[in-house]
């Protein structure tokens, strides 16, 4: 068996936490042939909480871990990892302004990034911890230099997963009959889920998904907005934001980046802009992108037409302003 990977989940006494620590330490992730070390890093204030996790991660009894090591210490959680998933973030609370859930954010991802110096340089970063993209860009400006800025990646692949489901709802299928949907831009209700492109097996042949579905009118109304709302609604329903779904997302993302997406498909990522699709370089934008040997890459040549660019620049405008306000934040 390969030597162990170390992996760090931050914000792991949470109910994120609770449902993907063991969904990674399980192998769903790293694969079955892959021991892990795994770091649970939370708050002083959770760090009964954090060892009753760990415990129980104890008591799965799995053939893959190694080690489970409990921490409250930042610096020490970040030490020689090959993996992060930066869960843990500020909650909005009764009456915060949003600025103000930004300006605290913005902090714990400065000095996440800034730990970042202690991890190896081959580390992979997914944030998930909102607001996801600007905590992403935040972390890459102040990570040490030996990390790149595209191994700091955030979590749309919960919203791509989404719009696989609501296809698969609208068609009768199932989410593995359809592929290649697209989430374009920050994991907000300004996302753009975008379907042009995406294709279905269906009647044992693959079609164009907006054949199939042949109904503009969804596509461009309906979907995109139960899309763009599904936390909320599940909020709504469970009076808890989505945790299962979120940590099973967050599980899907590293496992393509460690070993690859399948071929002809995409999957949707957020990652520092390459300036593809008219998109400035550095802005943590959500793209279609295939992944092979660990290095991830915006699907090109893509055609955009005039609905998707106003919704593309809508959600292009949310994030510069977020950002120009988290770099305030930052002073
Ligand atoms: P919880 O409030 O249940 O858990 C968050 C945990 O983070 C808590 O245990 C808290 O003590 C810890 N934490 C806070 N500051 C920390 C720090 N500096 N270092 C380490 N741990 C810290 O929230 P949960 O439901 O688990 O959600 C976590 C984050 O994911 C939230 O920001 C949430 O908005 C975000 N989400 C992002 C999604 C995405 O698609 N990108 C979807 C799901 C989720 O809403």
């Amino acid at each position: 068996m390969a030597a162990p990977l170390r992996v760090l989940v931050t914000g792991a006494a949470g109910q994120i936490g609770y449902s993907l620590v063991h969904q990674i330490a399980k192998g769903d992730v790293f694969g079955p042939d892959q021991s892990l070390i795994m770091v649970l890093l939370d708050i002083p204030p959770m760090q009964a909480v954090l060892e009753g996790v760990a415990m129980e991660l104890d008591d799965c009894a799995l053939p893959l871990l190694k080690e489970v090591i409990p921490c409250t210490n930042e610096a020490e959680a970040f030490k020689d990892i090959d993996a992060a998933w930066l869960v843990g973030a500020m909650p909005r609370k009764e009456g915060m302004e949003r600025k103000d859930l930004l300006a605290a954010n913005v902090k714990i991802f400065k000095s996440q990034g800034a730990s970042l110096h202690n991890a190896k340089p081959t580390c992979k970063v997914i944030v998930v911890g909102n607001p996801a993209n600007t905590n992403a860009l935040i972390c890459s400006k102040y990570a040490a230099p030996h990390i790149p800025a595209r191994n700091i990646s955030a979590m749309t692949r919960l919203d791509h997963n989404r719009a696989l489901a609501q296809v698969a709802l609208r068609t009768k299928t199932q989410s593995k009959d359809v592929k290649n949907v697209i989430i374009w831009g920050n994991h907000s209700a300004t996302q753009y889920p975008d379907v042009r492109h995406a294709k279905i097996q269906i009647g044992g042949e693959e079609k164009a998904v907006e054949a199939v579905i042949n109904d503009e009118a969804y596509l461009h109304g309906e979907f995109i907005s139960v899309i763009q709302k599904r936390g909320a609604a599940i909020i709504g329903k469970r009076k808890l934001s989505s945790a299962m779904s979120a940590a099973k997302a967050s599980c899907d993302h590293i496992r393509d980046w460690f070993r690859g997406t399948k071929p002809g498909e995409w999957v949707s990522m957020a990652v520092p802009s390459d300036g593809s699709y008219g998109i400035p370089e550095g802005v943590v934008y959500s793209f279609p992108v295939t992944i092979e040997n660990k290095e991830w890459k915006v699907v090109q040549g893509l055609s955009i037409d005039d609905f998707s660019r106003g919704k593309m620049d809508a959600t292009l405008k949310e994030l510069q302003g977020e950002r120009d306000e988290a770099l305030a934040a930052c002073q």
